[in-house]
């Protein structure tokens, strides 16, 4: 658009003046920033109206993408680079003395996930525009992203992510968007014309209003949209109480009462917990989401009867499942189908993925709750539970045990993996290992009912944001080895495995990790006066803190070797520097006192001098999007270290393995398919496989305390945790030490022997410096299978027979 520097400068300094009435001399940081914004907003609008009608006018099948959470952190660099200009408008910027990082810095991240399921659902979106896919995301426009964490006296304390305060500058509001969702109150049926019509008297009306955030595609010019509903009181109520009834108070609390519904998300990670309101937020989600799409659909097409050819909608994970029955209330009470129209469509439109197979995260509601909060829904369940069960039963005739063991509604909950299952055509897994756990055990009755609705999606990251964005120089030394096709077709990564004994290539590897290392380094004194040595191993464990996860485990470990290098300051080591961050929820206890412990192990080793800096621990403050784009370019050593089973795939070890980190893991989620493609050399394994796990769990678990008393360092190194020699309360650790010794649920101290000859290896390999530089090329070049292009190509074709749709070359902003 801006032929030269001149032009942008102009548009530039007008954007300044318009928006914010100053001169390049006056403007703020945060003023250069949203006058930048606007001009990547111009810059894409036309794209994103004509990607609009292409997709109305050709009539190709849309995909809508549920989530309750998409942690999409910072825009503004990303979609620089999407569209193509970021370089020129980097140098361009320099020019005017403006740092154009500094800028990028300067917007809030939209935290709106919690980990894994998010951001996974935001990397789906960057594939979707890039792939040219019809496929929008459809969330809650939470006004509280995901707390902030920060570190008291080594503790977990929890701040609120007034992450809009300042405004967004990517949504824009479509009030003429907006629909109505109903809660409670009563419903009741009459027979009109041989049609049962069903009466919804004193719901709760919610008024859901749409904030459109556009979704740029890699230099295509599609621009999909991510649509994000906030909860508003309908105009009318508000007055009607406030004025007619001269009640101003109670009308001012009843606008709280329904803005709640997406004020915060929920902090909960893998822990399901029986909350009316996110009970509220589901169905607010989907509510919205559908009956816009439905009035979308018929404004467009002609007959309703046609809506699974032309839709898909997918839930990610069960947060969404009541999509199920609200689309069946939408089609049989709206538009007038019998059930049986609404079943063949409602089933031939959902698919569903499943994230995880911990217990304590599958979704199940009361009953009661569910019944009166949403009438119509819970009626429409029930239904569906009569007619599934009789199904089950004409097959499984008698069959008591297992027909309850899928009903949808069960000793008074309703089971919502049940309802997924039940009411989508496909299921899917998030890697080969948990698809194949999902197969054989959890859902093993489904499976065996519905064989043809399984299969796996592995897990994927998009390669622009974690590679091309968050390490640019590595980003163009693969582009100068190997041309930039790696950008468009990731798989072509793997041609940098000609340079693996090129001295000269690994040398340059090498020296954009120093750099990185460095620059990470510096920024980790600037902001909390730490040294670390640039030169150590960066061993890095960042995700949230689970039990499962075992940051546990690598704790200790750290506690023992610096106990042993207390023991003998000579003890041969390459230095290393051990980072982690990650959140814990709120009200999960043994995981805050897990930060405390590693908190407590940085202060006690950082300032032993004794130990002459070979070991370093850090806990970075309040894990984000943006800091993980610091981290992962920075790290050698990538911890995944699961309890085997556990883990459903991880993504964070394809950023680290991207990034050239080379995996310290164990084999269970993604780790397993990394391992496959890089092979035993360029990854380092240890520990239970999953078969040994699950089959101590069928047999009652391990006796823990027997290991620990027939082995002395294990005793030894779990007595420091409660003998007093940390700086902490005596009793501080007692509830670790107990949920080790007692029952050790996750195989920490099972696991712990292989874990620290796992680490031993790491040393010794990091001391032959060409063969590590060859690691990490080799992790490098088979990272192409985990971009999330190859995901989404999959689930395009496999899953939701979706077909790219090309919009043409009109990225013109003006
Ligand atoms: C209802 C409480 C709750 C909230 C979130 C239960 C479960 C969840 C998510 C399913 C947890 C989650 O983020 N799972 C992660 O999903 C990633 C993307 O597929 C996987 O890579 C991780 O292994 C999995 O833990």
């Amino acid at each position: 658009m801006f032929t030269d520097w001149q032009a942008f400068r102009a548009a530039f300094l007008n954007q300044l003046q318009s928006m914010h009435g100053k001169s390049l001399e006056e403007a703020s940081p945060e003023d250069k920033y949203t006058a930048l914004a606007v001009m990547v907003r111009e810059y894409i609008s036309n794209a994103w109206v004509q990607t609009n009608k292409h997709y109305e006018n050709k009539g190709e099948k849309q995909v809508y993408y549920f989530s309750i959470e998409f942690l999409i952190g910072r825009l503004l660099g990303a979609n620089l680079l999407n569209i193509g200009v970021r370089s020129e408008w980097e140098k361009w910027l320099a020019e005017l003395g403006i740092d154009l990082n500094q800028l990028e810095n300067e917007e809030p991240d939209a935290g709106l996930g919690n980990g894994g399921l998010g951001r996974l659902a935001a990397c789906f979106l960057d594939s979707m525009a890039s792939l040219q896919l019809p496929c929008h995301g459809c969330g809650i426009r939470y006004k509280y992203g995901l707390f902030e964490q920060k570190i008291l006296d080594g503790y977990q304390v929890e701040h609120p992510d007034n992450w809009l305060k300042n405004g967004c500058m990517w949504e824009i509001r479509k009030f003429d968007k907006a629909v109505q969702v109903k809660f409670g109150g009563t419903v009741w049926s009459e027979e009109k014309n041989g049609k049962l019509v069903f009466h919804h008297d004193n719901a709760q009306t919610v008024l859901a209003v749409p904030y459109d955030i556009p979704v740029i595609g890699y230099q295509n010019s599609t621009v999909n949209t991510l649509r994000l509903w906030s909860a508003e009181t309908v105009q009318e109520d508000f007055d009607l109480l406030a004025f007619n009834q001269g009640n101003y108070v109670k009308a001012v609390e009843y606008k709280y009462s329904i803005e709640s519904i997406s004020e915060i998300l929920y902090p909960d990670d893998s822990h399901y917990e029986g909350r009316v309101l996110r009970l509220k937020q589901q169905y607010f989600l989907v509510s919205a989401g559908l009956q816009s799409i439905v009035r979308r659909f018929k404004k467009k097409h002609g007959s309703i009867l046609d809506f699974a050819e032309k839709i898909s909608i997918h839930i990610n994970d069960t947060h969404p499942a009541m999509a199920i029955p609200e689309l069946m209330r939408i089609l049989m009470d709206e538009e007038g189908l019998s059930w049986n129209e609404a079943w063949q469509i409602t089933k031939n439109t959902i698919a569903y993925t499943n994230h995880t197979i911990l217990p304590e995260a599958l979704e199940k509601w009361p009953v009661d709750i569910m019944k009166s909060l949403l009438p119509r829904i819970f009626m429409i369940i029930e239904e569906l539970n009569k007619q599934f069960c009789s199904h089950l039963w004409s097959h499984y005739p008698g069959d008591w045990q297992r027909i309850a063991s899928m009903a949808i509604i069960a000793d008074n909950y309703v089971h919502m993996a049940h309802l997924a299952v039940v009411g989508s055509y496909s299921i899917n897994g998030v890697a080969k290992i948990h698809t194949n756990i999902l197969k054989q055990d959890v859902m093993k009755n489904f499976y065996h009912f519905y064989p043809y609705k399984f299969n796996n999606k592995t897990n994927g990251i998009t390669h622009r944001r974690w590679l091309l964005k968050a390490n640019p120089d590595l980003a163009r030394l693969i582009t100068n080895s190997i041309s930039p096709s790696w950008i468009y077709y990731p798989q072509y990564l793997s041609t940098l495995l000609r340079y693996s004994e090129d001295a000269a290539f690994l040398e340059a590897l090498d020296k954009i990790k120093e750099t990185n290392k460095m620059n990470f380094a510096n920024w980790v004194h600037n902001k909390y006066g730490i040294t670390i040595d640039g030169s150590s191993i960066f061993d890095v464990h960042v995700k949230r803190i689970h039990a499962y996860k075992r940051q546990l485990m690598n704790a200790l470990r750290i506690l023992e070797l610096y106990t042993r290098l207390k023991e003998n300051p000579n003890l041969e080591m390459v230095p290393r520097t051990f980072i982690f961050a990650g959140k814990a929820a709120p009200g999960y206890f043994l995981a805050k006192r897990v930060i405390k412990l590693i908190t407590t192990l940085a202060a006690v080793i950082n300032n032993d001098s004794t130990i002459q800096g070979k070991m370093k621990v850090l806990f970075l403050e309040n894990y984000s999007v943006s800091l993980a784009e610091m981290i992962f370019p920075a790290a050698d050593v990538s911890e995944q270290i699961s309890t085997a089973s556990k883990e459903a795939s991880g993504t964070g070890n394809m950023k680290f393995m991207m990034n050239g980190a080379v995996t310290i893991g164990t084999l269970d989620g993604a780790n397993i398919e990394i391992h496959e493609e890089v092979g035993d050399d360029n990854i380092v394994i240890f520990g239970l496989t999953a078969k040994e796990v699950m089959n101590y769990y069928q047999n009652g678990g391990y006796r823990p305390w027997e290991l620990v008393q027939s082995d002395t360092r294990l005793r030894k190194l779990l007595d420091q945790l409660v003998n007093g020699s940390l700086p902490v309360p005596r009793e501080e650790f007692r509830v670790l030490y107990d949920s080790l010794v007692n029952s050790d649920e996750f195989f920490v101290l099972k696991d712990y022997a292989a874990y620290v000859e796992a680490q031993e290896k790491i040393d010794m390999l990091y001391r032959d410096n060409s063969r590590w530089n060859k690691m990490c090329l080799s992790n490098i070049a088979h990272s192409g299978k985990f971009s999330s292009d190859r995901t989404i190509s999959e689930y395009a074709i496999g899953i939701w027979k979706a077909k790219p749709v090309v919009i043409g070359d009109i990225l013109e902003p003006y």
